[in-house]
């Protein structure tokens, strides 16, 4: 780790939608890794399972906000929300790393790490499962179609070299979500990431894919739905159009 990003700040963004199995362990995992100046932001959709309610009681052990939406909104939205709150507390635009992962335990708290340090030269870093080195683990035949099939449907539609485009395991340094317009992203399932990485990419940041090992949920409820893969198709063309 080097002095400057010592003295910055990391967020943790995790928004939550009924992962009341995963979110205690998954926050003590990440705050067992020890890293200085650590803050963490849930941004829960009034969970029917009282994930809220786990998160409160967390938040009086560790460094933690938890947003409370009334209802589901959608991941975009639980982001961008979170987003701006962290700019809202930060108007002088100091370095800080903000990191967004999944609560379901897809995204390993250990490679958090591995993202900040490669994030020390670049704007934003992602934890790529299609770059060598990089797997999923336990995913249906299906999944692992559908996933590729929109990566290389983003990337030959919006001619970028980033091979994984849909991962929710992230890093951004704050200047990033200064430039972009965070107002325009729209996208409610995972599409929010490809316009997140394309808007990074338009503006001319450094972006960075490092592997990570993707494992399928353990526990609770997938929330992946065709009107979800359909947004993707058409909002891709649609940032691609608006060029
Ligand atoms: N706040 C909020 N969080 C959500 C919403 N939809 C999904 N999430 C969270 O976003 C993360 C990713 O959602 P997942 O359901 O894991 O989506 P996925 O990874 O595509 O699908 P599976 O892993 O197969 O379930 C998880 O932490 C969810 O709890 C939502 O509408 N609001
Ligand atoms: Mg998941």
């Amino acid at each position: 780790m080097r002095m400057q990003r010592n003295d910055s700040h990391i967020y943790v963004i995790i928004p939550t939608y009924n992962e009341r199995e995963n979110i205690t362990s998954l926050v003590e995992k990440i705050f067992d890794l020890g890293l200085p100046n650590l803050e963490m932001m849930i941004v829960d959709d009034n969970s029917p399972d009282g994930t809220g309610r786990i998160a409160e009681a967390l938040a009086r052990q560790y460094p933690i906000q938890v947003i409370h939406r009334e209802k589901k909104e959608g991941l975009g939205t639980a982001y961008t929300t979170a987003f701006k709150e962290i700019l809202a507390r930060n108007p002088e635009q100091k370095p800080e790393y903000i990191v967004q992962m999944d609560a379901d335990f897809s995204h390993d708290p250990a490679m958090i790490p591995a993202l900040l340090n490669a994030s020390e030269a670049h704007d934003v870093v992602i934890g790529s499962r299609y770059t060598p080195g990089g797997k999923i683990e336990n995913w249906e035949y299906t999944r692992r179609v559908l996933s590729k099939w929109g990566n290389w449907y983003a990337r030959a539609i919006l001619r970028v070299p980033y091979r994984d485009m849909t991962s929710g395991f992230k890093c951004y340094r704050t200047e990033v979500l200064h430039t972009i317009d965070l107002n325009s992203l729209s996208s409610v399932g995972y599409n929010f990431q490809i316009e997140t990485v394309y808007k990074a990419h338009t503006k001319g940041f450094r972006i960075r894919e490092i592997p990570i090992t993707f494992t399928e949920r353990r526990a609770g409820v997938s929330k992946m739905n065709i009107p979800i893969i359909l947004e993707s198709f058409w909002k891709v063309l649609a940032l691609r159009l608006k060029e």
